[in-house]
């Protein structure tokens, strides 16, 4: 079978919810991947930020691998031996007192928003049915129902309602709607991207996270960062809020937690959000299984000990310098945090974002735009100077060559 036979054949059994790229990829080792033709390219998706620790990392993959010959799955019926190890190291890393363990990010956010409601009602007197969860405008927290209601994308929402009510949308980096929004009742929480990830690497104002957390503290708001995407290194901190010294009230996180191996994502918060939910209330089948808690355990011990969030700190500056240097009529803003990174393209002799990621690929990397215009840059964050270089060669020459 060739690149071709792969792509009809999952064209015909498979769902049409995607348009990928036409390359079919079938081996991973760190920062490369390698397709049916057995051609190596630079992976700068990593999987939306899930293979920070680069592709197969034999640390995660001797995790999973142990852990698969001895226990997998007990359900949340019993207990395991390697849940609480998990938990605990996460609550520790990451400073709360407890870890609610689930798979995909979209079941995280479902949880946080669960639980800020919860706590809304519980503990700050909320009637029952009227607590109100403040969200940006050009958001993206998942695929539920429930999270599509929060949208501001057609593409996300449109014919998917009726919708989930409760949620008030304001502009992303704008203090003062933020303020405004708390005067509405039955505010229990801000839900927010501390950089807006799918909106096309969206960084706020410097000082805009920290302003939205004391006026949420003021109000007695949760401040609800979902860390998704922008969290376990990949802005250049262990969390994109280090950079403004902001300890959300619920944190939400997947993606890298798992090392790209398989989902894991966890909802941290203290005891008296954490404890609003009562045994039987919540859960899920996987959540927290021994084999995710193996996983987690060596995703977050290769980013401290590899020191992934320096080298994205590092990594990031020489990538957003280079291309800000490197002039071209179809760049048009450089833009990220670390190694969150997007190029703003604008189109030239009818050549899009699209074409351009094609010719990326051709060149031996691959990279996808997000929105019409925008493509996101996400490498794994264990990328070597010396990758870097070679692949900002490719970025720069790709290009060049668009005439
Ligand atoms: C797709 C986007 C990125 C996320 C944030 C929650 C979730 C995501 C900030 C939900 C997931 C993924 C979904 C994936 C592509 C990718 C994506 F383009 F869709 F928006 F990264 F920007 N919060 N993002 O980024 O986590 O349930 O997927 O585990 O839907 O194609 P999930």
């Amino acid at each position: 079978m060739n690149t071709m036979d792969y792509m009809l054949r999952e064209e015909k059994y498979g769902a049409h919810n995607y348009h990928p790229l036409p390359v079919v990829l079938k081996r991973g080792v760190g920062v490369f991947v390698w397709d049916v033709e057995e051609k190596r390219y630079f992976d700068f998706l990593s999987g939306y930020s899930a293979l920070s620790q680069g592709h197969c990392h034999p640390k995660i993959v001797a995790a999973l691998k142990t852990q698969a010959e001895q226990l997998t799955l007990v359900s949340r019926a019993f207990y395991s031996d390697r849940l609480g190890e998990y938990m605990k190291k996460a609550c520790e890393l990451f400073g709360y007192e407890k870890l609610l363990p689930m798979n995909s990010g979209a079941e995280a956010v479902e949880t946080a928003l669960k639980l800020a409601r919860r706590w809304g009602y519980i503990k700050k007197g909320i009637p029952e049915n009227e607590a109100k969860i403040i969200v940006c405008t050009n958001n993206f927290h998942g695929r539920t129902i429930t999270i599509v209601s929060m949208s501001t994308d057609p593409d996300a929402y449109r014919g998917f309602g009726p919708y989930t009510p409760g949620f008030i949308k304001i502009p992303y980096n704008n203090v003062d709607a933020l303020r405004q929004a708390l005067q509405e009742p039955g505010v229990v929480g801000f839900l927010l991207e501390p950089i807006q990830g799918e909106a096309g690497v969206v960084v706020p104002d410097e000082g805009y996270l920290r302003s939205c957390f004391q006026l949420c503290t003021e109000q007695n708001v949760l401040f609800i960062a979902d860390e998704i995407q922008t969290g376990i290194g990949r802005t250049g901190k262990l969390l994109a809020c280090d950079h403004e010294e902001v300890h959300p009230d619920l944190l939400i996180l997947g993606k890298a937690l798992s090392g790209g191996i398989s989902p894991v994502s966890a909802v941290l918060a203290n005891d008296e959000i954490m404890l609003t939910i009562q045994p039987g209330e919540h859960g899920s089948t996987f959540g927290g299984n021994p084999l995710a808690a193996a996983i987690g355990i060596a995703a977050l011990e290769v980013v401290e000990e590899e020191r992934l969030a320096e080298n994205a700190a590092l990594m990031g500056d020489l990538f957003r310098t280079t291309l800000r240097h490197f002039q071209h009529p179809m760049i048009t803003q450089v833009r990220g945090k670390g190694l969150l990174n997007a190029i703003v393209t604008t189109p030239r002799n009818g050549k899009s974002a699209w074409d351009i990621c094609l010719a990326l690929k051709e060149n031996g990397l691959l990279a996808k735009p997000t929105h019409k215009d925008i493509i996101r840059f996400t490498p794994p964050l264990i990328i070597s100077e010396k990758q870097m270089y070679e692949a900002l060669e490719i970025i720069q020459q790709t290009f060049t060559q668009m005439k």
